[in-house]
């Protein structure tokens, strides 16, 4: 009896909090980390052009060609005898996906043009029916993906689809919109498709939907999502499902993983999974005049970003009418699928360290435990150029081993900790040209000082609104405004007390400047630090105007640098530093930072 009591207590508490935490069959997403996007259908035949024309919208997603360009059904059915039928093989994506160290895909299965990609029993409007020898790409996948031991999920547009007569088109939205007709699509197209998605191809992974608006800005309702919902709960109850299903959290708290806004990288920390499906270039289905190739560093940096961040990154493939996938697509997945098999360690089933992840300038943390019980911090470094000594603030315990990866073997590295900086000497040359990977060995989480910012390569300290571990009074957060020539700012009318601290190595002299912005010429407003119980008091000055962009007539307020002083610390160890700015409502000053700078004696 009470046993029955606990778990049904339990149970109700893993309700309550099941948006915050991970659900038991969301744990192989979070340990995957790293998926592969599929967009493929009949505008791959299109390439992004419709009879001469491009696709239409600044926004130039090729797979919404058919919508942009007005192509009638009938015409845009052609575009299947431009596919190649005889060639085109699903495996050939599975192992792609494979050589790039991806460890699920999700296909678009149906997408807004309402073209089911297997032998669909509920439409006809199916690859089945259009391709010659008969195909169906979905059997094929499943079966490549189960022989490769690869997960499978599928996209399905729900919302949208732009072959059924009583479908949401766009268009209808201007002529009628009519909730039972709607429904009709919703019982005859969606929920039987759906059946035989989950029926016929083995175990699916995750079904990832596309409605990025809350229902109650859309024709779907509440009870039809639910209803689809339901049906993959019974049908398929391991498989995952994504944010973009249409309900809000407080009307279901059992969303699987959220996902970000396209090419969204992470900003936060979430504990509850979350992916940023991402493209290497900018269309989703293959479009012709692609050109702006992201590098292979630059994807590596938005994985690792997003995993620093307990974040996980599915990347697109658009393959072409013959199955092929554009070179500038494979090569980078081959580097990166060969940088993830040296360096993998820091990604595959890491997380988030506890530190701020933007806290060093040289790159990114992430954080393991390891099967061997061992706890692992990664130092994921970006820096190309990062000196002979990487810095590591904010662990107070020395690291049992640390170790550079490469692709030869593991190579110890000699370090210095000193109470709460591990100064790791890593070798002149670093082995990997993308991004190199320091492994630091512990036997448990290691202790950290959260409050603490690292001095940036150049021997600083960069002292701003994010990083300061205490702020008190009223200010107002500007963003950067005018395309960033009036930058971030912090505005203060009355009275604002920032603190920060820091770990001083050895003593040393440090010079200190501040960036604002002040409009005044008389003012009795000031701006105070006090440092090591010393205080440098600073008279706010008008900081002038200046023109925003050459050749154009528009003034903006000037965000100056003013030096303050110069503070010495005497002996290491941990100092505070506080601000504090003093203004009144009609002089106010808009703050942006305090910089320390190491006084190096002058050769
Ligand atoms: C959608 C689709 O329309 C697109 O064709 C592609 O499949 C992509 C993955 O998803 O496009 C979106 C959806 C959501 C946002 C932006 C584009 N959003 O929330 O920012």
């Amino acid at each position: 009896m009470i046993k029955r009591f606990l778990i049904i207590f339990i149970l109700f508490l893993s309700k309550i909090n099941s948006q915050s935490i991970v659900n038991e069959r969301a744990k192989w997403f979070i340990s995957d980390r790293f998926g592969m996007f599929i967009h493929w259908g009949l505008y791959s035949g299109a390439e992004g052009i419709w009879k001469g024309e491009k696709v239409r919208y600044n926004n130039d997603y090729a797979e919404w060609i058919q919508y942009r360009n007005q192509i009638e059904i009938s015409e845009y059915l052609e575009l299947s005898k431009r596919f190649d039928w005889e060639n085109i093989d699903p495996e050939k994506w599975v192992l792609l996906a494979k050589k790039a160290g991806m460890k699920y895909i999700t296909i678009t299965a149906k997408h807004h043009d309402g073209f089911a990609l297997w032998n669909s029993e509920s439409s006809d409007y199916n690859i089945y029916n259009y391709s010659n020898p008969k195909r169906d790409i979905i059997k094929e996948l499943s079966l490549a993906c189960k022989k490769h031991g690869m997960k499978l999920g599928f996209y399905y547009s729900h919302w949208t689809d732009w072959e059924h007569p009583f479908s949401w088109d766009n268009s209808k939205e201007i002529y009628w919109l009519d909730k039972k007709n709607y429904n009709i699509y919703w019982q005859e197209k969606v929920m039987p498709q759906m059946k035989e998605l989950l029926s016929n191809y083995g175990e699916i992974s995750l079904i990832w939907f596309d409605m990025w608006l809350h229902h109650e800005e859309t024709i779907v309702s509440k009870e039809q999502l639910f209803q689809l919902k339901n049906l993959i709960r019974e049908m398929q109850p391991n498989c995952l499902i994504n944010s973009r299903l249409g309900l809000s959290i407080d009307e279901d708290k059992d969303v699987d993983f959220r996902t970000l806004g396209d090419n969204q990288l992470g900003k936060y920390k979430y504990e509850y999974p979350w992916q940023t499906p991402a493209t290497v270039a900018h269309s989703w289905g293959y479009n012709k005049n692609e050109n702006e190739w992201k590098s292979t560093t630059s994807i590596l940096r938005s994985l690792i970003g997003n995993v620093s961040l307990n974040g996980n990154l599915m990347l697109n493939i658009g393959p072409t009418s013959n199955g092929s996938v554009p070179y500038e697509i494979e090569k980078r997945f081959d580097e990166i699928g060969n940088w993830l098999s040296y360096y993998g360690k820091s990604v595959y089933n890491a997380g988030a360290f506890d530190l701020r992840n933007d806290l060093h300038d040289w790159g990114l943390t992430t954080y393991k435990k390891s099967k061997n019980g061992k706890k692992y911090v990664f130092l994921n470094i970006f820096d190309n150029q990062p000196g002979d000594i990487i810095k590591f603030t904010g662990i107070t315990e020395s690291p049992k081993k640390i170790k550079l990866l490469s692709k030869n073997s593991k190579i110890d590295l000699k370090f210095d900790f000193n109470t709460a900086v591990t100064s790791i000497k890593i070798p002149k040359k670093l082995p990997n040209p993308y991004v190199n990977v320091v492994e630091m060995e512990f036997n448990e989480r290691p202790k950290v000082d959260l409050n603490l910012v690292a001095k940036t390569k150049n021997g600083g300290y960069a002292l701003n609104y994010s990083n300061a571990m205490t702020k008190k009074g009223k200010s107002i957060i500007n963003g950067s405004k005018r395309f960033g020539s009036i930058p971030f700012n912090i505005e203060v009318k009355d009275s604002l007390i920032l603190k920060w601290k820091v770990f001083v190595e050895k003593p040393s002299c440090y010079s200190i400047d501040t960036s604002y912005n002040f409009q005044k010429k008389i003012t009795n407003g000031y701006l105070s630090i006090e440092v090591n119980n010393e205080e440098f008091k600073h008279k706010l000055e008008y900081s002038g105007k200046t023109v925003g962009e050459p050749n154009q007539d528009w003034m903006i307020d000037r965000f100056h640098s003013f030096r303050l002083g110069q503070i010495k610390f005497d002996s290491p160890g941990f100092y505070f530093i506080e601000l504090k700015i003093k203004a009144n409502p009609q002089n106010p000053i808009q703050w942006q930072w305090l910089w320390l700078d190491e006084v190096v004696d002058k050769i």
